[in-house]
């Protein structure tokens, strides 16, 4: 387990008296601080750990604006610390990093960033009374296992798949509509959303071919679907696998448009893509949005993003931003890091982020999640619309 900060802290993180030992060897309390634990886990290493990088990051300069905000919980001034855990993106993984961070008594958790990592370690932090908010696992069950602390600050894969199913048939025209999925909890949930849409729509679902997570050859689902002559490729998965299959579709002179969920809307796809990345025949959809004066604070958080790590915004930084100042608020508001005490004040919490307006819904669901829809343009994301 990696700890941000100045040191490590072993102790359970409730209020902890700094203690001074005088010249005569006598014991003085010089301060009291309440030292809250923040779990964050994303995968780090691996085909996506430019995308758990993002999310970590963001979580990173949350961490260091409340610290530097010198904030209170009760009476006592408070210092986060975070804690980082790597997942890989594997379920297995996953629960043993959620294990870790219960039994190092953090406060409360970001993550995971999969689906299929995010789902399984949440019922470990349910067992443990740990709240958890993920900033993009979309995956509809989630939310939707009873547990009273999980929450996430996206719209999910109902949401996303429903809108992008209708937008290919009734935006994009789309009448042979192919589907590829990486059977990832993920991957095949979107997929199964966007088909649900496409023949509601009215739209032809011509073929549903498979692959993992991990595959980099795509060449004989590739050919069994270029035989059906779709005029639109979805592909349920991440970046990793829609950069190369891009790559091979063009080497099979598939000239369909590929679409894709939040999973691919990533600022690496064109890089991964490289010259098979053609202007405007990819559309994707980011699992959140901003729009008119709200823009004004994403674009700060953007170039502030820039300035601290030199890296652009993949796509979900300022959501993984957001949850840990939302979290931070909550505890602030009942005057508590016990998680039972602040959950209530977690539960009930409005506030505005860097991504718009969060409050949370029964389940815990972000209220009015939006989407944004994007293309590509010279290598760029290039924003369509906003979307609720
Ligand atoms: N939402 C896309 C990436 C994360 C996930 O849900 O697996």
């Amino acid at each position: 387990m990696k700890l941000s900060g100045s040191r490590s802290l072993t102790l359970v993180s409730v209020a902890v008296a700094a203690v001074l030992l005088t010249a005569c060897g006598k014991k003085e309390v010089a301060s009291n601080q309440l030292v809250v634990k923040i779990g964050h886990v994303g995968p780090v290493s691996g085909a996506i750990a430019h995308l758990g990088k993002d999310n970590e990051n963001g979580a990173r300069m949350a961490i260091e604006e409340l610290n530097a905000a010198g904030l209170k919980i009760g009476d006592k001034t408070v210092k986060f610390e975070l804690l980082t855990e790597d997942d890989a993106a594997d379920p297995k993984q996953g629960t043993a990093a959620a294990q870790k961070l219960v039994d190092a008594k953090v406060n409360g958790i970001i993550g995971h960033l999969n689906s299929g990592t995010t789902i399984p370690a949440s019922q470990i932090y349910n067992t443990a009374g740990i709240p958890q908010i993920s900033p993009s696992a979309t995956n509809p069950k989630y939310t939707r296992q009873g547990y009273a602390g999980a929450f996430r600050v996206v719209a999910d894969d109902v949401h996303l798949g429903g809108t992008l199913g209708k937008y290919a048939v009734e935006t994009l025209k789309g009448k042979s509509i192919a589907v590829i999925d990486d059977r990832t909890a993920y991957g095949q949930g979107v997929a199964e959303e966007f088909k649900k849409a496409v023949t509601a729509a009215g739209g032809a679902i011509v073929g549903h071919e498979f692959t993992t997570d991990k595959a980099s050859d795509f060449n004989a689902i590739l050919t069994t679907l270029k035989a059906k002559k779709p005029d639109i490729v979805f592909f349920g998965g991440m970046d990793a696998v829609a950069g190369p299959m891009l790559r091979q579709m063009k080497s099979l002179g598939i000239q369909a448009k590929f679409m894709g969920g939040d999973g691919i809307c990533t600022s690496e796809l064109a890089k991964l893509a490289g010259d098979a990345m053609r202007d405007e025949a990819v559309v994707c959809a980011e699992a959140g949005g901003v729009e008119g004066e709200q823009k004004v604070g994403m674009d700060k958080f953007r170039a502030d993003f820039k300035a601290k790590f030199n890296a652009d915004v993949q796509v979900y930084a300022p959501y993984v931003y957001d949850a840990v100042k939302v979290m931070a608020t909550a505890m602030v508001n009942a005057g508590s890091a016990d998680p039972a005490k602040y959950l209530p004040a977690l539960k009930s919490i409005t506030y505005k982020g860097v991504t718009g307006d969060i409050a949370f819904d029964e389940k815990g669901d972000i209220k009015n999640g939006a989407l944004t829809l994007y293309t590509y343009k010279g290598g760029e994301r290039s924003q369509i619309a906003v979307v609720r």
